[in-house]
C-alpha cells in the first residue's frame, strides 16, 4: 500500500504531494513500482495535528481521486462524509484510523458499499495522544480493542471478510511499545484477519537509532521493520517508498516459499 497525502503537514512528505497533479503522479508511480493499493489521505494524523474540516478534506481529496479513476485506491479518513465520496469515485478500501469511532456514519458507508475496511488502533487522538500513553499489555490491550471494533463492524454489516487490522504504530505508543506489538504480532493475527502494518519513517525508527529528537525514520529503517513484521505474519504494508518495499519484501517471500521472487 502506497501513501499519498495531500496534505500540507505530514510528518514525512507533507507539502510533497500537496498540489492534485503531484499526488495522481506520485500514486501512478507507486502503483507503477508495483504498489497493490494507493492510500491517498488529506488530513495528517501525526502527533499534535491539526483537525481538518470535511469541506477542506472534500477540496484536497476529490480531484486526485476523480484523475485516478479505475486505479486501486484507498482512502484514509475518519469522516463519513469523506468516505462516501471516495466510494462513489471508486476507492475500494476506507481506513480509518478511529477504528468507526470517529464519527457514527461512518459503519453505515462502509457496510452500504461493501467496501474493504481498515480498523487501526489509537489510544487518544493525534494531538495528544503522545502525552505518555501507558498500558499494562501493550498488546493484549490492541488486540482486544481490536477484537470488539471488529465485532462492532460485523454486527452492524461490515461483512468480516472486508476487514483488516492495525496495532496503529506511533498512535498512543511508546518505541517499546511498538516494538513489543511488532514482536509479538501473532497475538493480534490470531483475531484471524490480515494484518496491516503502518511503521514506513515513522519517527520511533529515528530514535531507536540514537536520534533522540527524530521525527521520522530513514527508508532503510523502515524496511527493517516491515521485513521483521512480514517474519511474523504481516499481509499489508503502508509505505511511502514502494519499490524498496516490493523488491525487499518480494526476496523476502522468495526465501519463505522457497522459490524465484513472484513478478509483481
Ligand atoms: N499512519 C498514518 C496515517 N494513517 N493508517 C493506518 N491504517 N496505519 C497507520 O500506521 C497510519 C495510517 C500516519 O502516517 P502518514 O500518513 O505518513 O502521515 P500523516 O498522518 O502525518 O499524514
Amino acid at each position: 500500500m502506497g501513501i499519498v497525502n495531500v496534505t500540507p503537514d505530514s510528518f514525512s512528505d507533507g507539502g510533497l504531494n500537496f498540489e492534485p497533479r503531484a499526488a495522481v503522479a506520485s500514486a501512478r508511480r507507486m502503483l507503477a513500482e508495483g504498489a497493490a493499493i494507493v492510500d491517498v489521505g488529506a488530513e495528517s494524523t501525526r502527533p499534535g495535528a491539526d483537525a481538518v474540516k470535511v469541506d477542506e478534506e472534500l477540496r484536497r481529496v476529490v480531484p486526485v481521486l476523480e484523475e485516478l479513476r479505475g486505479a486501486p485506491l484507498s482512502i484514509d479518513t475518519s469522516k463519513a462524509e469523506v468516505a462516501r465520496r471516495a466510494v462513489e469515485l471508486g476507492a475500494e478500501l476506507i481506513n480509518d484510523v478511529t477504528a468507526l469511532r470517529g464519527d457514527s456514519e461512518m459503519v453505515e458507508v462502509v457496510a452500504e458499499s461493501g467496501a474493504y475496511l481498515c480498523l487501526m488502533h489509537m489510544r487518544g487522538e493525534p494531538r495528544m495522544m503522545q502525552n505518555e500513553p501507558i498500558y499494562q499489555d501493550v498488546v493484549s490491550e490492541v488486540s482486544a480493542f481490536l477484537e470488539e471494533r471488529l465485532a462492532f463492524a460485523t454486527s452492524h454489516g461490515v461483512r468480516e471478510d472486508r476487514i483488516c487490522l492495525d496495532p496503529g504504530f506511533g498512535f498512543g505508543k511508546t518505541v517499546e511499545h511498538n516494538l513489543e506489538l511488532v514482536r509479538r504480532l501473532d497475538v493480534v493475527l490470531a483475531l484471524g484477519r490480515p494484518v496491516l502494518i503502518g511503521l514506513s519513517r515513522k519517527r520511533s525508527l529515528g530514535r531507536l537509532l540514537g536520534d533522540s529528537e527524530a521525527t521520522r525514520g530513514t527508508t532503510a529503517a523502515s524496511m527493517g521493520a516491515a521485513l521483521a513484521a512480514f517474519d511474523r505474519g504481516a499481509g499489508i504494508f503502508r509505505v511511502h517508498d514502494v519499490r524498496e518495499h516490493v523488491e525487499a519484501l518480494a526476496i523476502a517471500a522468495a526465501i519463505e516459499r522457497g522459490g524465484a521472487p513472484e513478478s509483481t
